[in-house]
């Protein structure tokens, strides 16, 4: 699929909230030469900056609303400008068609992973995950808890649970998913870029996707 064509590899991870974009990412740029750009993450640092974007934006974040396209669409673009000479790796947008457009008309887009996880699992996996904003790591208290319960095994900074992470925000955010996705994967369906990836665990669907990537591009050597 060509925009400006580049010879930097272009991937997209799509996939519900919750659904792993996160956690499969940071496995991705552990064995490949991806830069990752997660739209969510972004939209956290500017929030904690208390930039004009992120005080805006944390009025949508928190009801689990989407951002406005516009705003949503310029602050990528811009970061992706910075990451020009760079293989990237985009997590979590576009999430509108009108988004998946603009981004076309800057970008060629190489692969598109999309997770297929079921709801129940998502709606249990929300209510064990605790964040590091800063960076975005993400843990989960039963499936990947850090080693000391509240704390970044990094930096030691204190880990938060994320406001967008309570039950009736979850809830909206997966309607406000369900509602918007289609016309996205019917569209990167069409340009022949779209590979699904179905499963319940993170530990299922990597193998897959790490077979799958490595037919497009070399893996880091160790
Ligand atoms: P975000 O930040 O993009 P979401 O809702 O798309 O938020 P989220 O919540 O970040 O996605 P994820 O990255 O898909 O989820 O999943 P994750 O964090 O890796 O995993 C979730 C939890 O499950 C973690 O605790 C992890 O450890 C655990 N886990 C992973 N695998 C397993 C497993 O196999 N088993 C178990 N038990 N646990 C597991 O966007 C946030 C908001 O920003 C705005 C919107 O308001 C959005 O709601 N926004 C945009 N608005 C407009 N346009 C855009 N493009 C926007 N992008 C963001
Ligand atoms: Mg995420």
């Amino acid at each position: 699929m060509c925009a400006a064509r580049s010879k930097a590899f272009r991937a997209i991870i799509l996939g519900a909230p919750a659904s792993g974009k996160g956690t499969i990412s940071s496995r991705i740029v552990r064995d490949f030469k991806l830069k990752h750009l997660s739209s969510g993450d972004l939209l956290r640092s500017q929030m904690s900056a208390k930039t004009d974007v992120g005080l805006m934006a944390k009025e949508f974040m928190n009801k689990g609303s989407l951002v406005p396209d516009d705003v949503m669409s310029t602050l990528i673009i811009n970061e992706l400008a910075l990451l020009k000479q760079h293989s990237w790796l985009l997590d979590g947008f576009p999430r509108t068609l009108k988004q998946a457009e603009t981004l076309h008309q800057q970008e060629h887009t190489d692969v598109v992973i999309s997770l297929d996880v079921p709801e129940d699992e998502i709606v249990q996996r929300v209510a064990g995950r605790w964040t590091h904003i800063s960076s975005g790591r993400v843990y989960n208290t039963e499936f990947n808890p850090p080693k000391v319960p509240g704390i970044d095994d990094v930096t030691g900074e204190k880990l938060i649970q994320r406001d967008d992470d309570k039950p009736e925000a979850v809830r909206k955010r997966l309607q406000t998913y369900e509602a918007n996705i289609k016309p996205i994967l019917d569209y990167y369906h069409h340009h022949g870029v779209l590979q699904l990836f179905k499963g319940r665990f993170t530990n299922e669907i990597w193998p897959k996707v790490h077979e799958f990537l490595s037919e497009k591009i070399p893996p880091k050597a160790n």
